[in-house]
């Protein structure tokens, strides 16, 4: 059989066990996103907190909030935007390049746009493990022309964490993730593997697509996520693009990590009481969020939390 070796290595497909359409919805100050995780029907797909599919036009934005007890990944598909934090750490954000932010134990920090027109992205929050989730804050970031790319048979992907195609990704996951954005052409099948045990999702970007069965594969098209089995023997994700136009996706896993989730906001710890603490924690600006007494991004606007 003329296939490649990590393609051969995909036998059985994980299923489609659920479809969602994610529908817009005011966040921050003006600004809709599409979340898809993180709504009220789907709380968390361990490890993952949220995907929002964001659009922000000028005024609107994310302003002066913080974070702790998990990463966030920005991923942008369209326009830029502007991230500055309270410990002087400032930088765009311009289409195709990521951001991979380990809040840790506290960043505070502004997300507006930095260009004209309406900028879009992706934005996905990990959860962190209790052995980590107060680490020192720390950035990875990656400019578009650096993101390994690779393509083959009709299949472009883009990997974001991870490998796939035989590029793999600068990154380092704290906890164990893969990213991957996919593009088919009409015509084009992909077979990518996927670790064991591994929560995984699909959320489609542009175009429409057949994943999972290959007798009966789940169609979707753009805004929606498309939850993976695990376990029952699928070891990847078989996908199609029978038509006409080109399907692109992301494919997202990450290894769970089986801990209870005490969330407020943007915060997210194991229990109650350390969502108590880590209020007390922001509000007295201690723990880590000792520069929040006296910064302010330069919009100079607050989200609160
Ligand atoms: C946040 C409300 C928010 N999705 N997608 C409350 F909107 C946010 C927040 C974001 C966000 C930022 C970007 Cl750039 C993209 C997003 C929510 O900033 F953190 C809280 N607590
Ligand atoms: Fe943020």
């Amino acid at each position: 059989m003329p296939e490649r070796e990590d393609s051969y290595a995909v036998r059985d497909s994980r299923q489609v066990v659920k479809k969602f359409l994610a529908r817009p919805q005011h966040e921050g100050v003006g600004a809709i996103v599409r979340r898809s995780i993180g709504r009220f029907e789907l709380k968390y797909f361990d490890p993952f907190l949220a995907l929002d599919e964001f659009s922000v036009t000028a005024p609107a934005g994310f302003p002066d909030h913080p974070h702790r007890g998990f990463e966030t990944v920005t991923y942008m598909l369209q326009g830029a935007v502007l991230h500055e934090d309270f410990e002087g750490h400032k930088g765009t954000i311009g289409a195709g390049d990521v951001q991979w932010m380990t809040a840790g134990r506290g960043i505070v920090h502004s997300e507006m746009p930095a260009a004209q027109g309406t900028q879009k992205g992706l934005q996905l929050w990990i959860n962190l493990s209790s052995k980590h989730k107060m680490v020192e804050p720390r950035y990875q970031e990656i400019a578009s022309k650096d993101i390994a790319e690779a393509s083959n048979d009709g299949v472009k992907v883009r990997v974001i964490a991870g490998e796939a195609l035989g590029a793999k990704s600068p990154v380092y996951t704290v906890t164990p993730t893969m990213y991957l954005d996919f593009t088919l052409k009409p015509g084009a099948q992909l077979r990518q593997p996927i670790p064991a045990r591994w929560n995984a999702f699909v959320y489609v970007l542009e175009g429409e697509g057949g994943f999972g069965s290959a007798t009966k594969p789940v169609t979707a098209s753009a805004h929606q996520l498309l939850l993976l089995s695990n376990g029952g023997g699928g070891d990847g994700l078989e996908a199609w693009n029978k038509s006409l136009k080109p399907l692109r996706f992301v494919l997202v896993g990450g290894e769970p990590l089986g801990e209870p989730v005490a969330q407020l906001g943007p915060f997210v710890m194991n229990t109650e009481e350390e969502i108590d603490r880590t209020v007390d924690d922001f509000e007295n600006f201690v723990n880590g969020f000792e520069k929040a007494r006296h910064w302010r991004s330069e919009s100079g606007i607050s989200l609160g939390f």
